[in-house]
């Protein structure tokens, strides 16, 4: 049975993790098939914008730890992560196109890792995120220590890396983990409406700018205003552009393509 389910429409891409018995933990086939889905996500035109949500409660509970159990005596953890994770996450972050995480349940370990490696979540009001690494010896991973202090400060990051204890979604906008909590029962209305109305936004600024901030956060002041002016100008020639201001001075709403 595929981990995943893929499908697509209306300029979105949604992958759903799809072992809801586990609450969506990652084994390693679906550790390749996400990051497969989500390079051929990054490479059909179609696509301007990515979902990534879980089937059932979970969104997911991170490395399936069945595996973990079963792995032999020279098994490299190292290699796994890198093999693994590493390329799932930068899959996500290093594409210029935005991916929303739909938060529609618990996201504990990799699964806060990859919820967090997202551009964008929505939460669902009973979902809940949790680093719950220490609680079983590990440190967090998948990303997760260069993202969160950068998200939401040093503090608060290591305070859940130290507790492992479930933050919920309310919390987590406070914190400034997430950007929306609706009502579970709104949920799914919400993502596609979200999803749909940045599909149909200017796209290519959308990726370019998201390569910007990234980029940003490794550069100096310099290097970052030098990013910006050769990312504005691969902006300044796309048909997106003519067309937003054809669309002001017309006083209609643009049609963008992401072209
Ligand atoms: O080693 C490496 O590969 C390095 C990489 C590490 C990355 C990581 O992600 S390490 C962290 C791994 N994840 C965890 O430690 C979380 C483990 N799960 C939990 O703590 C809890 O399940 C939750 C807090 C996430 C949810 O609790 P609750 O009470 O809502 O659900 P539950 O009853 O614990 O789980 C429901 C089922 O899912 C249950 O199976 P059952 O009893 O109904 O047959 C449970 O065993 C299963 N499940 C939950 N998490 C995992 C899992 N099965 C395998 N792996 C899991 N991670």
């Amino acid at each position: 049975m595929s981990q995943i389910l893929y499908a697509s429409g209306d300029g979105v891409a949604m992958l759903t993790l799809n072992r809801p018995t586990t609450l969506n933990a990652f084994n390693d086939e679906m550790i390749g098939e996400s990051t497969d889905l989500l390079a051929r996500a990054r490479d059909d035109s179609a696509v301007r914008c990515i979902v990534i949500t879980g089937a059932g409660r979970g969104f997911s509970s991170g490395q399936d730890l069945s595996d973990v159990q079963s792995r032999s005596a020279d098994f490299n953890i190292g290699q796994h992560l890198r093999h693994g994770y590493h390329r799932l996450v930068k899959q996500i972050i290093r594409m210029d196109k935005p991916v929303i995480a739909a938060v529609n349940g618990i996201a504990a370990g990799a699964g806060a890792g990859i919820a967090m490696a997202c551009d964008y979540r929505i939460a669902a009001d009973n979902a809940a995120f949790m680093l719950a690494f220490t609680k079983i010896g590990l440190i967090p991973d998948s990303a997760i220590n260069w993202v969160l202090p950068r998200m939401i400060g040093y503090a608060r990051a290591y305070e859940m890396a130290l507790t492992a204890d479930k933050i919920p979604a309310e919390k987590a906008l406070a914190w400034g983990m997430v950007n929306q909590v609706v009502p579970a029962a709104e949920f799914t209305l919400a993502v596609n409406t979200f999803a749909t109305r940045i599909a149909s936004g200017a796209t290519l600024a959308y990726g370019l700018a998201k390569r910007a901030m990234w980029d940003g956060f490794d550069q100096s002041l310099d290097a970052a205003l030098e990013t910006e002016a050769e990312l504005q100008t691969k902006a300044a020639n796309t048909q997106d552009f003519k067309e937003g201001v054809t669309a002001f001075l017309e006083k209609r709403p643009a049609r963008f393509t992401g072209t």
